[in-house]
């Protein structure tokens, strides 16, 4: 991924992102961070990109041609128009949701302001995203950008390690992270919970999901309103399954799987919560599908594998115990598969918010987008 940070102070830019994972990831060529000095582009002999501003006041404004021809610099060098992002106090907080979404850029133009900020009607032709990184006032965007740009390199290929992964985090799902321990197993006279010290894979994760709970409802309220756990139910050939798995994973770290292949789970009532999210994953879904990899996670708990798909259940006889309560559901399948599905739902109190061809099982990044477009659709609905 390449940003292009347009600055007065290239130099801050340069030094900041040279050192640690950011500068690791500079020189693997996972990322790359060019900077463009604003200066450059003064239409004045004294270099100079600043003057009064119109209305009187304090300070200084910078004014549009500069930052109108450092932008067309950008634009000219890559042949296409990337988005432009402007860091500014004046626009919601950056989350984890927005970084996520502008990683998936091959080019993100970062545009840093200073005095008291850039003359209205240049933002108003170049820029596609205002961002702020606080409600607090910098003396300039740079650290903004900074910000911005190791936020998002996290997510870019190649920027993590395996074991520095940012597949599983907490934030996704609005949650904070559960406390973390090292050796000494005991330290000033406090151990280390004994149950991660158990082995048990799945007793850890469920402990985790808890502590995630207890700390945002203790620290961090306000997230848990945007917060929802994520309910998959699956039936079809073993792909759609896998595929249910996989897609689970992507949306939520703490999500819950079922296979309604099983005659069990059918009669059992399951009542949904608003603040559920159904995703249903139909036949359809199966025929691309992919390996799931082997390790246990909260997703795969307490599943059976490899339970037959019996085609002569109709969806109403399968899915008699399933009720929403104003619950949002999301739908993978074939059209016709959609359809008789989004009815059915709909007379059970859940409101379908997104309908998603069985083609997003294709690959990583197919999967990944969808995840992504779901939870902002999620986030929309509450
Ligand atoms: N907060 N989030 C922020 C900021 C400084 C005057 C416009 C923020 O992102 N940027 O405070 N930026 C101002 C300084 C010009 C930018």
């Amino acid at each position: 991924m390449n940003f292009y940070v347009l600055t007065l102070f290239p130099e801050m830019i340069q030094n900041a992102v040279g050192t640690s994972i950011t500068g690791r990831a500079i020189k693997n060529g996972s990322i790359r961070v060019d900077t463009v000095n604003i200066r450059d582009f003064s239409t004045r002999k004294t270099m100079r990109v600043d003057d009064y501003p119109y209305g009187g006041g304090a300070g200084m404004v910078m004014e549009p041609e500069p930052v109108f021809r450092a932008v067309k610099s950008v634009e000219a060098r890559i042949g296409q128009k990337p988005r432009v992002v402007y860091m500014t106090p004046q626009a919601r907080v950056l989350d984890q949701t927005k970084v996520e979404s502008l990683a998936q850029e091959k080019d993100l133009v970062i545009l840093c302001g200073h005095y008291e900020g850039i003359d209205e009607r240049v933002l108003q032709e170049t820029v596609t995203d205002y961002i702020s990184i606080g409600d607090y006032v910098l003396t300039g965007g740079e650290l903004g950008a900074l910000v911005l740009i190791d936020a998002v390199s996290r997510f870019v290929p190649g920027v993590l390690s395996n074991e520095e992964s940012s597949q599983f985090e907490s934030l996704q799902d609005n949650l904070l992270e559960y406390p973390q321990y090292t050796r000494p197993e005991v330290w000033h006279e406090q151990s280390v919970p004994p149950i991660l010290l158990s082995g048990d894979h799945l007793k850890i994760e469920e402990w985790r999901h808890e502590e995630s709970l207890k700390r945002t409802k203790e620290r961090r309220p306000d997230l848990l309103k945007n917060s929802y756990r994520v309910i998959c139910v699956s039936y079809g050939e073993p792909g759609a399954a896998e595929n249910g798995r996989l897609l689970t994973e992507s949306v939520s770290r703490y999500g819950e799987y079922m296979d309604y292949n099983r005659r069990k789970l059918q009669k059992t009532p399951l009542r949904m919560k608003p603040w559920n999210l159904l995703l249903l994953v139909m036949p359809g879904a199966g025929g691309v599908g992919k390996a799931f990899p082997a390790e246990i996670t909260s997703a795969s708990a307490g599943v059976k594998p490899a339970v037959r798909y019996d085609p002569s259940v109709s969806f109403a006889e399968r899915f008699r115990g399933l009720y929403g309560s104003e619950t949002p559901a999301v739908l993978v399948g074939s059209d016709d598969e959609i359809e008789e599905a989004s009815a059915f739902l709909k007379n059970r109190k859940f409101h379908v918010i997104a309908r998603i061809s069985p083609a997003v099982f294709g690959g990583d990044q197919l999967l990944r987008n969808a995840a992504l477009d779901i939870r902002e659709k999620v986030l929309h609905f509450h």
